[in-house]
């Protein structure tokens, strides 16, 4: 038989709990992050081995692994998609379960952070944010016919303004709006830039981190799109694979992370590296928490 990563066949059983939400309405560029979560679970079950090098332990034997899928959601407004998913965070809350979100487009990032406000004060919770882009527009009406304060060029303002302290790492391109916005110190943003020889030392980034929780959302186009090609705004330069292994890595050993989410991967017709890429990232992140 062949074995799968998801050894929880029901949800209440499971430690940890990838929360599929395939929603894609607000993305501006290239489509197709709706196809993402099938395709990185797909990576997860036969092509990453279940075996961590680090720990040297099946991570099978160790973690309960279980599966959501929330379906219909292409249909409804960025709004009701955030609060179906909200609604479903909620519930695996309740159950104690973490949470690892897969998109998407990163505006479902929005639905897992306020659930977790019911659990956490936000104050207490820094968002850990790998992206090419700040995502701290009001609303996308700059290039959007239908203007809504839940895209995913917005997800980061509404994080902001539940009161989440955010570091910001890869980032290579923002408008004006939200290079005054993150420039307000009063907004608690940390922003990490890449550039020309520039990238900032893993420990900087590290201290930039005041709390006691973590939370962390990978927008795939923060990574070099050499390593990340298959993603909707893809931006040249970006974090190297082995850098953002270790900022991971060294990140969950020092803070409690208490979510995850993996967005905007666009599977592509030649390509498996952005899947494969998610699927190992997101291994790597359960198999450090639990087994670290
Ligand atoms: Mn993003």
């Amino acid at each position: 038989m062949i074995k799968t990563i998801i050894n929880a066949k029901k949800t209440k059983d499971a430690d940890v709990v990838f929360l599929l939400t395939p929603y894609e309405k607000t993305a501006s560029s290239r489509k197709g992050t709706s196809r993402g979560p099938d395709k990185i679970i797909a990576c997860l079950d036969a092509q990453i081995e279940f075996f961590s090098r680090k720990f040297r332990k099946n991570a099978n034997d160790f973690i309960k692994i279980g599966l959501q899928k929330l379906n219909n959601l292409e249909k409804l407004s960025p709004e009701k998609a955030v609060k179906k998913i909200e609604a479903a965070c909620e519930n695996l809350l309740a159950g104690d379960k973490f949470i690892f979100l897969l998109g998407g487009e990163h505006s479902v990032s929005v639905g897992h952070l306020l659930a977790l406000t019911k659990k956490y004060n936000p104050k207490d919770v820094t968002i850990l944010q790998i992206d090419a882009h700040c995502d701290l527009r009001d609303n996308d009406g700059d290039y959007s016919e239908e203007p809504s304060s839940f895209a995913h060029s917005a997800v980061m303002r509404r994080a902001s303004g539940l009161d989440y302290p955010i570091v910001q790492v890869g980032i290579r391109t923002y408008a004006e709006e939200e290079y005054k916005y993150f420039s307000d110190l009063k907004n608690k943003i940390t922003v990490f830039e890449w550039g020309n020889n520039i990238v900032p030392k893993i420990n900087d980034i590290l201290s930039a981190i005041k709390t006691k929780y973590l939370y962390i959302s990978i927008d795939v186009d923060g990574f070099d799109p050499g390593v990340m090609p298959g993603t909707g705004t893809p931006v040249q330069g970006g974090l190297e694979w082995w850098y953002g292994l270790e900022l991971i890595e060294k990140a969950i050993e020092r803070y409690e992370l208490v979510g995850a989410d993996i967005v905007e991967v666009s599977p592509m017709k030649d390509s498996v590296l952005t899947e494969y890429g998610a699927a190992d990232l997101a291994y790597q992140i359960i198999v450090n928490k639990f087994l670290g």
